[in-house]
């Protein structure tokens, strides 16, 4: 099951993080992170998103889907940075590009349960994840939610890989350890998810 699941511990070394958390901060500011709330309860996340690329994820009443445009400011996302895109041609062995990069930000006590990634049209191409800023524990699981479960730590600059058997796979994050890292002068996590929503290259 787990054989498809890459964990690439440092992928990215400290200059690099802070080069990536400079394109985020850019990205961020033409396209704000927005709270997105549960399907029908309308509960709201705990942690706060934003996207890059050329669709973007998003949460509502409405419920999950892939949409070209910010939410809340109804502009295109911004483009998803090269650095990023650099590590999906290295990683994702797929013949094209990523078209959707969701940005979590998690404060110190933000969480997201148990879930698959099942809303894109494909599932041919992995899910990319890099993470940023204080250290989670990420939870994964069987692609059945009652399938046990393991525990792995994921710090700044780790990269994990969810292609193959383990792309459909239950995953979640437990908590954030506040002060694991200096990345973020104000603590917290940053997940970049780097998906490909359509077939094709
Ligand atoms: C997180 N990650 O690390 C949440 N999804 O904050 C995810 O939900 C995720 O790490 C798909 C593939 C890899 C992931
Ligand atoms: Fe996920």
């Amino acid at each position: 099951m787990m054989d498809d699941l890459k964990i690439l511990p440092g992928y990215f070394d400290a200059e690099a993080q802070r080069q990536l958390l400079d394109d985020i901060r850019t990205v961020v500011r033409a396209a704000p992170l927005f709270t997105p709330v549960m399907p029908r309860s309308g509960k709201p996340f705990s942690v706060r998103m934003s996207n890059c690329g050329g669709l973007g994820w998003v949460s509502d009443k409405d419920g999950y889907r892939y949409q070209p445009q910010h939410p809340v400011t109804g502009r295109p996302w911004p483009a998803i940075p090269h650095r990023l895109l650099d590590a999906w041609a290295h990683l994702a062995d797929y013949p094209g590009p990523p078209e959707a990069c969701l940005i979590n930000f998690y404060s110190s006590t933000a969480k997201m349960g148990l879930h698959q990634d099942r809303d894109e049209e494909t599932f041919d191409a992995p899910v990319l994840s890099v993470s940023l800023g204080d250290t989670a524990l990420f939870r994964i699981g069987g692609t059945k939610r009652a399938d046990p479960t393991r525990s792995v730590r994921l710090a700044s600059g780790d990269v994990v890989v969810m292609g193959g058997k383990a792309r459909l796979a239950y995953h979640g994050i437990d908590r954030v350890m506040a002060g694991t890292s200096s990345l973020l002068a104000d603590g917290g996590r940053i997940n970049l998810t780097m998906r490909r929503v359509t077939p094709g290259r």
